[in-house]
């Protein structure tokens, strides 16, 4: 184990039971230097690429200023962007997932790449928690610090949190977006930011209360991937009765 930095454990990747351990406890761990440089450099290439020239198994989606692809892993074109592909495919990274979700589990199904810029306004800049459970693996592509946005978290949030979805969940039903954003009381205002070099991994339990800092310099790019459980192979609905498809 590495040292602990406000709260947010660094650990290496291929310690899993303390990483684990941490997700269990916090909802969050840092992996400092998970991609090495040249690594980083090529998936900020790929991240370009996709964004100037989406291919056609990758969604360009509407950005605020910025740019936001998304991606299901298996659509990838594995050896025109190698390492995007492998960032999220990597025995020891599934090796979390596997052992974080146990049987049934769907490992870094849906890929993004964002890139956000001064003047970027989204959403998830809004204290929240994801509707859909899932682990997040977040990697930044630049080095992140307080003035480039740095995602933020409530460390331990996650078990608040996951008891008020309780009921819901038992029923297989997701939260409205505005549900999402009422957050358990004592969480508002507590969020912490995670900076970090290029190459971190930032792995959350996206039930953890979150949200994304606001570039004031510079840009941050990150390319993230989500993994569920084996209750995302079930028929999920919204409030309305609706069948729930989102990631
Ligand atoms: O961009 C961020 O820092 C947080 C984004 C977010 O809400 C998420 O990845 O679920
Ligand atoms: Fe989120």
């Amino acid at each position: 184990m590495m040292q602990e930095d406000q709260g947010v454990q660094k650990v290496d990747i291929l310690e899993i039971p303390t990483l684990i351990q941490s997700l269990e406890n916090d909802g969050v761990v840092l992996v400092p230097g998970y991609l090495d440089a040249a690594t980083v450099a090529e998936a900020t290439q790929e991240c370009h690429q996709l964004f100037d020239r989406t291919p056609s198994w990758a969604h360009h989606e509407e950005y605020s200023v910025g740019e936001s692809v998304r991606m299901e892993r298996a659509n990838i074109d594995r050896s025109a962007f190698p390492a995007i592909s492998s960032t999220f495919s990597r025995p020891e990274l599934e090796l979390v997932v596997s052992t974080f979700f146990g049987e049934g589990y769907i490992f870094s199904r849906t890929v993004y790449a964002i890139l956000d810029v001064v003047g970027s306004t989204t959403r998830v800049q809004q204290p929240h928690y994801d509707k859909m459970r899932h682990l997040k693996s977040f990697v930044y592509l630049t080095d992140v610090t307080a003035a480039s946005g740095p995602f933020h978290c409530v460390p331990g949030s996650h078990l608040a949190t996951r008891e008020a979805e309780r009921e819901n969940r038992l029923r297989r039903i997701v939260p409205t977006d505005d549900d999402a954003r009422v957050l358990p009381p004592g969480l508002v205002g507590r969020g912490i930011p995670v900076p970090g070099k290029a190459g971190t991994l930032i792995l959350f339990d996206s039930d953890i209360a979150h949200y994304a800092g606001i570039v004031t310099e510079g840009e941050r790019l990150a390319v993230r991937s989500l993994s569920f459980g084996a209750y995302r192979s079930e028929t999920w609905y919204r409030k309305d009765g609706t069948v729930e498809a989102a990631p």
